[in-house]
């Protein structure tokens, strides 16, 4: 038997900082219908799709930042995303920053099925970088000056023929958020990212190194719970700073079976087979036969690492 899901990921190319929404959102529709003319079923957006990555600029007065958020999903200028997914069918999952109308920052994804319904929506919970300026920095991140860490958890959705979860950029990172996905069944999840292609605190790091860290985090991801990935870079130079490309597509057993050529605006599409994720949820992974919660408590208890006393 084959549940196929047949999905693109739309890697973005830079978006500079004077770079209106309307031309974004035009670039946005352009890969969509590219996704659709190769008969995908969803096509997946990366992190802060419709701006460039903000959080690197500071400001001293955060309300000065709210330009950079949409208050309405969809909104006038994000309607056309919507309209066009209509037309072609389609599906799609794209990340914004987002203002609710009781005055709250987050780092979102959604989740728009076929009729164009939002199914889901997912706030990020892992946000990186500083709070504060920090001149040691030749760049800043500053994601947890502007955004609030996310308050929806976890969740996952039965749509589209399968169960469908996402997470954002740094989320990856960490092995708790696909875990507490793949103890929902979890069977696709779609992420975007925007990750600088160096570290301006440690500079020996290479740029392969850290493409290798950015895939072996959502291979394990994959394979630990036996589900399909897809991760959506916004790559290449923006304003002078460089973010990483490699936007892939990752099977259940942790093999990247699509990757991105490019540091531009390109689509990447696989056909993912759901009855993949079957036998490792049912052998390796089948977590009701080989999971020992009883050792597992510091996991949601600690955030902290402690040695041993000397
Ligand atoms: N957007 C995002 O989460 N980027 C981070 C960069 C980490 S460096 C502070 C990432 O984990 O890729």
């Amino acid at each position: 038997m084959a549940r196929i899901v047949k999905i693109a990921a739309a890697q973005s190319g830079p978006i500079q900082k004077d770079e209106g929404r309307q031309a974004v959102v035009a670039r946005l529709v352009e890969m969509m219908r590219q996704a659709a003319s190769q008969e995908s079923d969803i096509v997946v957006f990366t992190e802060l799709a419709l701006t460039t990555f903000f959080p690197r600029y500071y400001e001293e007065d955060r309300s000065k930042m709210d330009g950079w958020f949409e208050t309405d999903m969809p909104g006038g200028v994000t309607q056309p995303l919507f309209d066009t997914a209509k037309k072609l069918g389609i599906g799609f999952s794209i990340g914004y920053a987002e203002l609710t109308p009781d005055g709250h920052h987050f780092n979102t994804q959604i989740l728009v099925d076929k009729s164009v319904t939002i199914v889901g929506k997912y706030r990020k919970v892992h946000l990186p970088g500083h709070v504060e300026y920090e001149p040691e920095r030749t760049w800043q991140h500053l994601e947890k000056r502007y955004f609030e860490p996310g308050d929806l958890g976890f969740p996952v959705w039965r749509t589209m023929g399968g169960v469908m979860g996402m997470c954002i950029c740094n989320d990856r990172r960490w092995p708790e958020t696909f875990r507490v996905m793949g103890l929902q069944g979890v069977e696709l999840v779609m992420l975007g990212y925007n990750t600088p292609t160096l570290n301006s605190l440690k500079p020996g790091e290479t740029a392969k190194t850290r493409m290798h860290h950015n895939h072996i985090c959502m291979q394990a991801g994959a394979y630990q719970n036996a589900c399909w990935v897809v991760g959506v870079a916004k790559a290449g130079n923006e304003d002078g700073n460089d973010l990483m490309a490699g936007s892939c597509i990752v099977n259940p057993n942790g093999e990247i079976v699509a990757l991105a050529e490019t540091c531009g605006d390109e689509v990447i599409v696989f056909e993912c087979d759901l009855d993949e994720c079957v036998f490792l949820k049912k052998t390796t992974f089948n977590f009701e036969a080989h999971r020992r919660t009883e050792h597992y408590g510091l996991i949601a208890t600690q955030t902290a690492a402690i040695p041993p006393p000397e």
